[in-house]
């Protein structure tokens, strides 16, 4: 059976859940914190990142990376795009949203939810200021204008839509919502993200191991 390293909450980790759910696969949790310094895990991922998959004899760490194996793998129901143009597109907005919106949206989350958990200190809150006043809005003014007036990114429901809303769950988690009034394509999306059904399912699991629901 197919295993994910990791644990809920992790918006990387989230992205191969809910594509593992997607494509109705088995799999298994094997809990794994992040920062944990877990030498037995470094064996596995060098990096110590999560998420990591295994899958028979092929270990891969980054969702960017296991996400696109996945589809490749098991392609049944797809979760990229198919022409090279809008594969390369999902490719960029993978990589762009896990990148650098990832480390502002989910930087919110971290200050204050994983500091006072993990490292028992407290959040940074004018860091928090400058990623929400300076930092998020061009890329969030990109996002927007990148967006089709309805519907997913490419028509279907693809990575490119979970890989740009799962930073902003954990962004909402932290008492950040994009504003819909200055940004409403991206906050629709969000929501219909949220409703797809492998989405809203991993969503409900993360919100009780996180305490929320
Ligand atoms: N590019 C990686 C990022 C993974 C990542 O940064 N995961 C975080 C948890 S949300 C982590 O494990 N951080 C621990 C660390 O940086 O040592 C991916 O897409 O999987």
């Amino acid at each position: 059976m197919l295993k994910v390293y990791g644990v809920h909450g992790s918006p990387f980790v989230r992205k191969v859940l809910i594509t593992l759910e997607l494509k109705g696969l088995d799999y298994e949790i094997i809990t794994q914190m992040p920062f944990s310094g877990d030498s037995e895990y470094k064996q596995l991922n060098p990096l110590g990142k999560i998420p990591t998959l295994v899958d028979g004899d092929i270990t891969l760490g980054d969702s960017k990376v296991i996400c696109r194996y996945l589809d490749d793998a098991y392609p049944d129901v797809p979760i990229y795009p198919t022409s090279p143009a809008e594969k390369a597109m999902a490719d960029w907005y993978d990589d762009f949203a896990s990148g650098a919106v990832a480390e502002l949206a989910a930087g919110i989350f971290f200050q204050r939810f994983m500091r006072p958990r993990a490292f028992k200190q407290d959040p940074d809150e004018a860091l928090i200021s400058n990623i929400i006043e300076n930092k998020l809005p061009p890329l969030l003014r990109y996002i927007e204008r990148q967006l089709p007036s309805e519907g997913f990114i490419f028509g279907d429901f693809s990575i490119a839509d979970l890989a740009l809303v799962s930073p902003f769950v954990n962004a909402t988690y932290a008492g950040y919502d994009v504003p819909a009034d200055s940004y409403p394509k991206f906050t629709t999306l969000i929501e219909q993200v949220k409703a797809q059904p492998s989405v809203a399912m991993i969503l409900a699991k993360e919100a009780k191991a996180l305490g929320f629901a």
